[in-house]
């Protein structure tokens, strides 16, 4: 069961003057609706779990960057489930992580095109809300994925693992690589991204336990997912903090820039490096001794699941209210949690012994 089809009925002409009018003359889902229904922008729709998979529906993909090899392979998942489902794909982004206005106008773009359902992995948790709501007033369908905005500027969020688990296990290894003791930093992505602020919050908790009194967080710097501008933040940090112990870069790009610099320094073996990275990048450095181990999830399947989101979406099974469920294809059948969080599963954790078993 489809909400009101603005888009299907004048759509063009419907789209283009929501885009130009104020948040409530567009009907659909109001902000009264989503306090209503406490959280996302669910409104006031019901989910019809029998609801046939909608074909031919257009699901835009927004990367919070489209050249970062992270979301190349997590944006062909997505793609490669539409094209099983019998509907397209397409991806549209900016090139770099800290173009906060450039994503808010391919949002719009998104929207003027009026795609089905958009997927997007937000550089900035409340910088696109204006956009999507109009987007979602336009009878689009809006999932992120990645990297989250506030739940009531989308319908669903799919979330590569528990937040929670994702920022203390960083912490649980890094300490364990350095005996529980000395000085770390973090390099991170931008310094407005949602996924990483969240990890991030979640690691200055888990050091606060007695376990690692004699670990202490020095600097937190930030390479804006720009494998140059990582590099030169981790020189910086080795050079600022001289007995610096060991560095948690939440990024697959930071983690990899940060391999690259201490695999050709003096620090190679000396201080520890973990964080979120992919087996293809990090196979090197786990092989030459730079990194022991670090995690993360497979991204194809986080598109995947972003993919079949978005169609459950559009099809009526799901609205994005805590509790429903949906059947994704082979992936299997997922809930949805609180705020319309939908969790892809456990990331795995990659070391020398399981590393070449794993190639993304
Ligand atoms: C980078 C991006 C992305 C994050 C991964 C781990 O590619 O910042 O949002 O999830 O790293």
């Amino acid at each position: 069961m489809r909400k009101p089809p603005i888009r299907r009925t004048g759509a063009a002409l419907a789209a283009a003057t929501c885009l130009a009018l104020a948040a409530t003359a567009c009907g659909g889902t109001t902000k009264e609706d989503v306090r209503r229904e406490g959280g996302t922008a669910a409104g006031a729709r019901t989910a019809d779990p029998g609801a046939a998979l909608e074909k031919g529906l257009t699901v835009g993909f927004l990367p919070k960057q489209v050249n970062n090899p992270y979301f190349t392979v997590a944006d062909k998942g997505g793609e490669k489930a539409l094209k099983e489902l019998g509907s397209h794909y397409k991806e549209t982004g900016p090139s770099s992580a800290t173009d906060t206005s450039g994503q808010v106008s391919y949002v719009n773009t998104l929207t003027q095109q009026q795609v089905d359902a958009m997927a997007v992995s937000a550089q900035d948790p409340g910088a696109l809300c204006t956009a999507l709501e109009q987007a979602m007033r336009n009878g689009i369908e809006v999932v992120t994925y990645d990297s989250d905005t506030r739940p009531e500027c989308r319908n669903a969020f799919v979330s590569q693992a528990s937040a929670e688990d994702l920022g203390r296990t960083q912490v649980q290894l890094l300490a364990g690589q350095i005996g529980h003791k000395g000085e770390i930093a973090i390099l991170s992505a931008a310094q407005t991204a949602t996924n990483q602020n969240t990890w991030i919050g979640y690691m200055k908790d888990e050091l606060k336990k007695p376990a690692y009194r004699d670990m202490e967080l020095v600097e937190i710097a930030y390479g804006n997912d720009d494998a140059q501008q990582s590099f030169q933040q981790t020189q910086g940090l080795l050079q600022e903090h001289p007995d610096l112990k060991g560095i948690i870069s939440p990024t697959t790009v930071g983690i990899k820039a940060a391999a690259q610099y201490l695999s050709g320094s003096r620090y190679k073996g000396k201080v520890a490096l973990t964080g979120l990275g992919t087996p293809d990048d990090m196979r090197t450095y786990v092989k030459n001794g730079t990194v022991e181990a670090f995690e993360l999830w497979d991204p194809a399947r986080l598109g995947e699941l972003a993919a079949r989101t978005a169609v459950a979406l559009a099809s009526g099974q799901i609205t994005g209210k805590e509790g429903e469920t949906f059947e994704a294809g082979a992936m299997g059948r997922y809930t949805l949690g609180e705020d319309g969080v939908i969790v892809l599963g456990r990331p795995t954790v990659f070391d020398a012994g399981n590393i070449d078993r794993f190639h993304f």
